[in-house]
């Protein structure tokens, strides 16, 4: 492992929240960097808008060869099904997801047993594999827009194992994306955790439940909202997501984000009820996106609302600025 090098002026505390004094930058990230910046100039260039879109959550071990960590329960549905809707309303999209997490297109399978949904034309070994369409509904359709998306080159997924790579890869997006101005947005929709133990604080082997009961202490996770929006991409259109278990808190908290940050809005969702009712939170307004019971019935997805709000509301920015 690497640490952060005092002498990269991007790497600077000043600028990342604490970041490179706590999370040691991982090898990868210039080199993820770099794919980044070359997609937002080549979309950016052809006049499209790019949306940086995190999903899942985090692991947060307890010790540094990790046989335990704390999770959460985020499964990335929100994340990888807002990939979509924003592909068909003409985002290029860089989808920042934790390794195994749901995934655009292929996220409409996840409960399905692949070998139950595929047979043998023939004995032979080497025959055709064929699809039972009844198993995967609508398959062609989705392989279709899978297939055109990945033609086309309008999705870059980008994935994190642990919190640290997290953090860097959303600095390095950042970064990326402020060449492209407020054609850039930021859709956070990753749950994130908001404790962590330092590497220095933890032990090296499996804790041993011998030794009676554990107690942890935990420091704060640095918030990348704040350098972001200030310093990184200070003219990109920013959203961030808030989630509550206690539904009397909800809009309250979600004030305090725009006030604290100073970002353009806030999704704010209830855990029990996330996937029929958020409300879209700016400093000005607030608008309750429902759906009906029909409506879920009928499989519509409260995603699709929301990207159709927040991509009025980018068009509106972009106009403003
Ligand atoms: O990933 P998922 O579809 O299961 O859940 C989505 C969500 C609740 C993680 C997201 O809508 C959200 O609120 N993210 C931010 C969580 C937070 O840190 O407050």
């Amino acid at each position: 492992m690497c640490t952060v090098a005092h002498s990269d002026p991007s790497a600077s505390s000043v600028v990342d929240g604490g970041l490179s004094d706590e999370f040691a930058v991982p090898s990868h990230v210039e080199d993820v960097k770099k794919l980044m910046v070359e997609f937002a100039e080549r979309h950016g260039s052809a006049g499209r808008r790019v949306v940086l879109i995190t999903s899942g959550g985090t692991k947060v071990p307890l010790e540094s060869r990790t046989v335990r960590f704390l999770d959460n329960f985020s499964s990335g549905r929100r994340g990888a099904s807002s990939a979509e809707y924003f592909l068909y309303s003409g985002y290029a999209v860089i989808f920042l997801h934790r390794h195994r997490s749901l995934y655009p297109y292929s996220r409409l399978y996840t409960g399905v047993n692949l070998l139950d949904s595929l047979r043998l034309e023939t004995d032979k070994d080497n025959g055709q594999v064929l699809v039972d369409q009844k198993a995967l509904p609508n398959i062609a359709t989705v392989l279709k827009s899978y297939q055109a998306v990945k033609a086309t080159g309008l999705l870059l997924p980008v994935e994190f194992n642990t919190l640290s790579e997290y953090l860097h890869l959303l600095k390095a997006a950042a970064q990326a994306l402020s060449s492209i101005g407020s054609k850039a947005m930021f859709y956070l929709a990753a749950a994130v955790s908001d404790f962590y133990i330092p590497a220095s604080e933890m032990p090296e082997h499996k804790i041993q439940s011998s030794n009676g009961p554990l107690q942890i202490s935990m420091k704060m996770v640095p918030k990348m909202l704040n350098p972001l929006v200030k310093d990184w991409a200070p003219q990109a259109f920013v959203i961030s997501f808030k989630l509550e278990t206690d539904p009397s808190i909800l809009l309250e908290r979600a004030r305090r984000a725009l006030d604290i940050y100073n970002h353009q809005a806030v999704v704010a969702n209830v855990l029990d009820t996330r996937r029929g009712y958020v409300v879209v939170v700016t400093k000005d307004t607030q608008h309750e996106l429902v759906l009906t019971d029909e409506e879920v019935q009928n499989e519509v997805e409260i995603e699709e609302r929301i990207v159709s709000n927040l991509t009025k509301a980018h068009s509106q920015f972009m106009s403003q600025v």
